[in-house]
């Protein structure tokens, strides 16, 4: 995917592409590249289940089993997707349930001002919960009309198009609510807290203070 061929291709793609559709750096790639940390998943209904949990504003976790979930409303949102390693997927149609679906049915306590949002194996990504409450975010089950393969976070990722795409987790599994920011899987490990793709915030190194939690 980045041999020199495809890379030349893509900016030939790029090219073509309105200057404010792609934030700096990044590139259009052949298809959908996968991309993730560790094995893939195996999806287990009988057991799977969704959490909303930390600080709610009833002091009770909820979740939703798979068919639960399924029972959920589904909304379609048209958005671009952009990832750290600099490929960027132009116009996808993601259809999921929306973050606010969750903030809805488990509404956080008014002191939460971040959430952390959970997938197997223990990945992470934590953001403002302005940010997660952006009417663009969804928990996606498909894109252009087709389910979500298992490469690409079947059964439910979340996708905050306005954020780096590590920001979105593949087969999320729960939502904390936080009183206070605490860094992510990656957000630990060298990437930028705030992951704005128009601003570049790639790396922990470039963080401004306040940026987020200390390192
Ligand atoms: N659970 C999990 N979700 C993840 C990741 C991961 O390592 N584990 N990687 C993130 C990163 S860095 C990117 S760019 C996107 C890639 O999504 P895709 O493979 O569907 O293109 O998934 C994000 N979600
Ligand atoms: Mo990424």
């Amino acid at each position: 995917m980045s041999t020199p061929f495809s890379r030349l291709g893509a900016r030939k793609r790029a090219a073509g592409v309105p200057a404010d559709r792609l934030p700096p750096g990044q590139y259009i790639p052949r298809g959908w590249p996968v991309l993730h940390y560790g094995p893939v998943p195996r999806f287990t209904p009988d057991s799977w289940d969704f959490k909303v949990f930390g600080r709610t504003a009833t002091g009770e976790d909820r979740s939703w089993s798979w068919p639960a979930v399924g029972e959920l409303p589904r909304t379609e949102v048209g958005a671009d997707f952009h990832c750290v390693t600099k490929f960027s997927l132009l116009d996808s149609t993601w259809r999921g349930i929306s973050t606010a679906t969750f903030l809805e049915l488990a509404p956080p306590a008014t002191d939460v001002t971040h959430v952390m949002v959970w997938a197997e194996y223990g990945y992470s990504a934590n953001m403002t919960l302005a940010d997660f409450s952006s009417p663009e975010a969804l928990f996606v089950t498909h894109r252009d009309g087709e389910p979500l393969t298992a490469d690409h976070g079947f059964p439910l990722r979340l996708v905050v198009p306005h954020l780096y795409a590590w920001k979105g987790p593949k087969w999320a599994r729960g939502v904390e609510y936080l009183t206070q920011d605490r860094r992510g899987f990656w957000e630990e490990r060298g990437y930028h807290n705030l992951a704005d793709p128009w601003l570049e915030q790639r790396y922990s190194h470039q963080e401004g203070p306040g940026d987020g939690p200390a390192l």
